[in-house]
């Protein structure tokens, strides 16, 4: 375990020197490059629960700093249950709602893209969601709230998984469809595919058949994706599988994008607090570049209030374990 001091040292030198670190910083192809703040999702088995004590929401002093080391993108994720209770059509819940937009709101007047995201699986209540229309009318209901928000990025759901594949689709669609019909037209959309939309199975999951025939009249569509770096791609291990790993596990990803003439997002990947995975982590971003003609951006998993100094991923400044390992080569991409 760090000590406290050391970190809190380090991240204000951090934020002092950021200018001339902009400055020095390789010019990036990345037009979203930034970070996943959890906390509003947290606590999925008591719902709705309890504001601070089931659930906490970003800290908008520590997005600031991220947006000083050059973070452009916020991946805000949060639970349907939350913000309708009992049914996907239900008014939504004022108080969530009013911290939902508070967050977003802060992230894009510091001039940031907030990247909202129901942190759902594809599930209601852990059921998974069969009702399409129900869930466009539930997508038209909150994206009216950020219809006029140009840096709000809307990302439909996250990570289907064990599902029909057809199904997966339909919804994606659904969410499209509602988010457009809201009269948000001028916003991105994330659409992700099924098997937590892992790119290394995008083509053999069956993702690749299937979710290019989504349609957006905006032409604003990207596909997300996500990729983590252990043995089984779930981002449970601090140990990644080599140093060549990160653009390995894209390659399949960034044909079929090309192939298809469609855009993609890295929107959740992360390595451990070790120089295999640092390695493995440039080297995806690195392809990632190379490839900018279809990769609009990645996003580390996670900062959040509540990830603890133990959790192997944790960017947040104050004890986050990879704030010091990787805030610095992270910022050479940086948007
Ligand atoms: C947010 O972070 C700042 C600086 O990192 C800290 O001073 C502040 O106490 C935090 N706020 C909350 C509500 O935890
Ligand atoms: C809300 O959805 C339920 C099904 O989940 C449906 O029975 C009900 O009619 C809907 N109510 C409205 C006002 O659309
Ligand atoms: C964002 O919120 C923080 C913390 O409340 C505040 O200090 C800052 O001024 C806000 N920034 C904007 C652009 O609203
Ligand atoms: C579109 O759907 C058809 C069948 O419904 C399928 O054969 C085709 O491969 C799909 N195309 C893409 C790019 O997903
Ligand atoms: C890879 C990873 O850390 N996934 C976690 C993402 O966050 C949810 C809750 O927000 C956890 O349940 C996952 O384990």
């Amino acid at each position: 375990m760090r000590p406290t001091f050391f970190l809190a040292a380090t991240a204000a030198s951090l934020a002092l020197a950021a200018p001339a670190a902009k400055q020095e910083r390789a010019a990036s192809q990345f037009k979203f490059f930034g970070i996943n703040e959890s906390g509003p999702e947290f606590g999925e088995t008591n719902l709705p629960g309890t504001l601070g004590t089931d659930y906490v929401w970003p800290n908008l002093t520590t997005i600031g700093t991220f947006v000083q080391q050059g973070m452009n993108t916020f991946r805000v994720n949060f639970l349907m249950e939350r913000l309708t209770e009992n049914s996907m059509n239900a008014t939504l819940n004022a108080a969530y709602l009013s911290d939902l937009k508070n967050t977003v709101n802060n992230i894009t007047a510091q001039g940031a893209y907030a990247m909202i995201v129901p942190h759902n699986y594809g599930r209601f209540y852990s059921n998974i969601i069969t009702d399409v229309s129900g869930f466009q009318t539930w997508w038209q209901q909150l994206a009216t709230q950020f219809a006029s928000n140009e840096k709000v990025i809307f990302d439909v759901n996250n990570e289907f998984h064990d599902m029909e594949q057809s199904l997966v689709v339909q919804l994606n669609q659904a969410g499209i469809n509602g988010i457009r019909a809201a009269g948000a037209t001028s916003q991105y959309i994330t659409v992700e595919g099924n098997a937590y939309t892992g790119a290394w199975s995008w083509v053999s999951s069956g993702n690749g058949a299937t979710m290019g025939n989504l349609t957006d009249p905006k032409g604003l569509l990207i596909y997300q994706m996500h990729q983590y770096l252990d043995s089984d791609s779930s981002g449970t291990s601090a140990t990644c599988v080599s140093s060549t790993i990160g653009a390995e596990r894209l390659q399949v990803a960034t044909q079929w994008l090309k192939t298809n003439s469609k855009k993609g997002i890295i929107g959740e990947y992360a390595g451990g607090d070790n120089d295999v995975c640092k390695t493995a982590v440039k080297g995806m971003l690195n392809h990632m570049t190379e490839n900018s003609d279809v990769w609009m951006g990645a996003i580390w998993w996670a900062a959040g209030p509540w990830w603890g100094d133990s959790y192997i991923f944790n960017l947040e400044p104050k004890d986050g374990i990879c704030f010091n390992s990787y805030m610095t080569e992270l910022k050479q991409f940086s948007a």
